[in-house]
């Protein structure tokens, strides 16, 4: 199995209730490596950027609204089947659906407030790494 990468952001419902290192833990005990983290607050613009696949849906105004409502840690995950993994450990988008000891489960509020985002393919996670960090800010 090749080493892969996934995107992560943990979302603002969890940095306002300082949940970073507790996300994080989860990640590291899935056995995903940590390999480009920081700490922003997204505009608008990026928040429309990345979601604008679901342009379309009745939520989207919402996620946009709640995606910039504060602080954000994006992170660029990495390890073995890393994308299916990260989402194995994230946990359904409805927490009241997640599995036991998922970060959804563990911290989610609601299905739209649900803590952490995760890519859902290698093409995708390629897309929204390059959205967020240059080569350089990498270090696996
Ligand atoms: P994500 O993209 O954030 O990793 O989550 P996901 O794949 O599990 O879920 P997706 O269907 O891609 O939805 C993206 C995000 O939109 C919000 N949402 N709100 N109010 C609602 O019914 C609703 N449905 C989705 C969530 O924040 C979800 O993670
Ligand atoms: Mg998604």
């Amino acid at each position: 199995m090749a080493i892969e990468r996934t995107f992560s952001i943990i979302k603002p419902d969890a940095t306002a209730r300082n949940l970073t290192g507790a996300v994080n833990a989860v990640i590291e005990k899935a056995g995903l490596r940590i390999v480009a983290q920081k700490r922003i607050r997204m505009t608008k613009e990026q928040a429309e950027t990345f979601y604008a696949v679901h342009k379309a849906r009745p939520f989207f105004g919402e996620l946009v609204e709640f995606m910039t409502s504060g602080p954000v840690v994006v992170q660029v995950l990495e390890g073995e089947n890393a994308v299916a993994k990260y989402r194995d450990a994230m946990g359904a988008t409805d927490p009241s659906k997640a599995a036991d000891g998922t970060i959804r489960k563990l911290y989610a509020k609601s299905i739209g407030e649900n803590s952490a985002h995760g890519s859902d393919a290698p093409e995708t996670a390629a897309i929204e790494i390059a959205q967020f960090f240059s080569g350089n800010e990498i270090v696996g």
